[in-house]
């Protein structure tokens, strides 16, 4: 991760495609939030498998914690990944294709007995950031501080909807009425 230290308790990300940067963009910028070193990588289960194999046992080898695998279509990069490590594995299936995320969902949690992928919500990036920090936190009392205090972030917002829906009626929080944030 660019200007983080490398740490040996580190979560690997890898996607499936260039194209997958957009949807999974909110993963590195969560775990950058809550200070949780990263590694990043572009390699597909279907296209580059020796990739995905080099890089696993290299992210391993360095001090992996948690892998975090998106990817879409028929996304078998979270499996493919787990098949190779029993260090966690996070899968985030991606929308994309015709099947709108229905089929990358299906191919990441439906994973045969004896090798777990833990799947998050379609397109869900941010979710899995947070359980991979919830993972090394549970190792890291500071790094659950911060997690505490992101919900806690995220608890104001919804106080902060609130007050102004009572002060000022629903239409207030309609987009284009202003910040709702
Ligand atoms: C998957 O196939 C990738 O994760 C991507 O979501 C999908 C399509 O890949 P591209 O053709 O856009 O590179 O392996």
């Amino acid at each position: 991760m660019p200007g983080a230290e490398i740490s040996n308790t580190h979560v690997a990300v890898i996607l499936g495609s260039q194209n997958d940067l957009g949807r999974m963009q909110a993963a590195m910028e969560t775990l950058e939030k809550l200070s949780v070193p990263y590694e990043i990588t572009i390699a597909s289960a279907h296209r580059t498998p020796e990739r995905v194999a080099a890089w696993v046992a290299a992210q391993e080898k360095d001090g992996a914690a948690v892998f975090i695998a998106g990817a879409g279509m028929a996304a078998h990069l979270a499996g493919a990944v787990a098949a190779r490590t029993v260090v966690p594995v996070i899968g985030v299936p991606l929308t994309g294709s015709t099947l709108g995320g229905f089929d990358a969902l299906l191919s990441t949690v439906q994973m045969p007995p004896g090798v777990p992928v833990a799947t998050v919500g379609i397109d869900a990036a941010q979710n899995a950031a947070l359980l991979a920090a919830e993972i090394l936190g549970a190792a890291d009392p500071a790094l659950r501080a911060r997690i505490v205090q992101f919900r806690q972030e995220k608890a104001a917002g919804v106080e902060a909807a609130a007050g102004k829906i009572s002060r000022e009626g629903w239409r207030s929080l309609l987009p284009g009425s202003g910040p709702s944030k």
